[in-house]
């Protein structure tokens, strides 16, 4: 049924090829915007990304989960992207390959999007409460994937929303997203008890880590290497 398994963003799809992929994608030259979109296709999912780096935080976000659909737009809006997000996943299965692989296909735009990464801040850390929970957040848009995620969930952690978003879900998607990026990330929770606030913290957090991140403030490449 659906368009060959393979890693990244594929060419084919229900739109037209001209829209999709990454071929189309670091139009930052033509345009002047960091923008990319990304058509992923799998037999467990489908997913559609576009996001503008140089956005106002508009999104539009549906993956069939209202959670993570709550979460993936705490991340546009606070990290300053349009972003759309459409996911059509195997949520017969559980909700496992619709988050995976929308973060695989977010993070493709993301890394498609920044391009060479010229004159970007590069390094974050931010630290953002929500009422009792506090979570702190370093990221570095290094080029090499790595995450650290330290935000344990007791037995009491139950799913949230309907269908479910499972709290362990939210490292699915950071690793995802950040072995797809090529960035480095540090999640920790400092202390919180609310699952919801809990993880809307740390979305939030990794939000305004990369909109100070991606934010441009001069033209070299951030690296001694001369590359990132
Ligand atoms: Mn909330």
């Amino acid at each position: 049924m659906a368009a060959p398994a393979e890693p990244g963003c594929a060419e084919s799809g229900p739109r037209a090829p001209a829209e999709l992929g990454t071929r189309e994608l670091g139009i930052r030259e033509q345009t002047g915007r960091r923008s990319a979109v990304c058509h992923r296709v799998t037999k467990e999912s489908d997913v559609f990304v576009e996001v503008d780096l140089d956005g106002s935080g508009r999104t539009q976000v549906a993956t069939g989960l209202p959670f993570f659909d709550h979460m993936l737009g705490q991340l546009g809006r606070h990290a300053n992207l349009d972003l759309t997000v459409r996911t059509a996943g195997d949520l017969e299965v559980d909700a496992h390959h619709s988050v995976e692989d929308t973060g695989i296909a977010l993070g493709a735009a993301l890394a498609e999007g920044l391009g060479d990464k010229a004159g970007v801040r590069r390094f974050a850390s931010v630290s953002i409460p929500l009422d009792e929970s506090l979570v702190d957040v370093a990221l570095d848009l290094s080029g090499r994937p790595y995450l650290r995620y330290e935000v344990p969930f007791g037995p009491e952690a139950v799913p949230l929303g309907s269908p479910g978003f499972e709290p362990q879900l939210a490292e699915e998607f950071w690793r995802a997203f950040v072995t797809s990026a090529g960035l480095t990330l540090h999640i920790s929770l400092r202390y919180g008890r609310n699952t919801h606030h809990v993880l809307e913290a740390s979305f939030k957090a990794v939000a305004r880590a990369l909109r100070d991140a991606l934010r441009v403030e001069g033209d070299a490449i951030p690296s001694t290497k001369g590359v990132l």
